[in-house]
């Protein structure tokens, strides 16, 4: 009975804690990302407890956000998740700074007159001309972000006719725009059809929305929504006291 021998003095107490525990350091020194672990038939066999006890174990690493379930597949080990630090970055660069090679699917660029809500947020008259970008981003091929960017036409002239693959280094570079600040909201979402299938994942998966206006000093040069996976990023803040 691999549970009745403690390696350690500190060894949980319940049973469900120590198969947690026990699947845990396995899936550390065993597992990589995308490996499926045993059975729960196999690892009630092999531990010599409950169906029940397993199941709550699993449960707790899935809640964790270190397992997830398939339906009808069976149970797998989550990739690493990116650490999203609320930085002025751009997605290029975030993904960078961490080995992963970023990419860019163009799912739709067009120029239209801005909606209400996205003249608002760049401060501009509804009917201004502006671009909209719709981007899958991946991270070493696997997708990671689904991005809706609306830009000023005025600031971005011809911005349609270039490779639209980091637009922080295209704004720097063709048009020297830096963004300076921006402000950002960060909620809960749920895949839907669309986004499942774009992202890879199971519908209703949960996903991080975050929007956002950037703004290159004065101007505001960027209102944008992106949906992340909600198992891939974890949003990573700074706090400091108030007032
Ligand atoms: C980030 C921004 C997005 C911006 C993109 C530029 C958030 C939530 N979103 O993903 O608004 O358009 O970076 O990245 O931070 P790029 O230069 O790689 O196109």
């Amino acid at each position: 009975d691999p549970l009745a021998e403690p390696d350690s003095a500190v060894r949980p107490s319940t049973k469900r804690a120590q198969v947690k525990l026990m699947l845990s350091e396995l899936i550390d020194s065993k597992l990589r990302a995308g490996d499926a672990i045993d059975s729960e038939r196999s690892l009630v066999r092999r531990l010599g407890v409950s169906r029940v006890t397993v199941r709550q174990a699993i449960s707790d690493l899935v809640a964790d956000g270190r397992l997830e379930r398939v339906h009808g597949k069976g149970t797998y080990v989550t990739g690493p998740r990116v650490d999203s630090r609320l930085h002025l970055t751009s997605f290029s660069r975030e993904m960078r700074a961490r080995g992963l090679e970023p990419g860019t699917r163009v799912l739709d660029a067009g120029e239209m007159d801005a909606p209400p809500h996205v003249a608002n947020g760049l401060g501009i008259a509804t009917g201004d001309r502006v671009v909209r970008v719709e981007r899958l981003r991946t991270a070493d091929g696997t997708p990671m972000a689904h991005e809706l960017g609306y830009y000023p036409c005025l600031q971005f002239p011809g911005l349609l006719g270039k490779e639209l693959g980091s637009l922080y280094d295209i704004f720097a570079s063709d048009y020297g725009v830096i963004a300076t600040s921006g402000e950002q909201s960060v909620f809960a979402g749920a895949a839907d059809s669309n986004h499942a299938r774009l992202l890879g994942v199971p519908k209703r998966a949960p996903l991080l929305v975050q929007e956002r206006v950037t703004w290159a000093g004065e101007r505001a040069i960027e209102y944008a929504t992106s949906w992340y996976r909600g198992d891939r990023y974890r949003i990573h803040m700074a706090v400091t006291p108030h007032g």
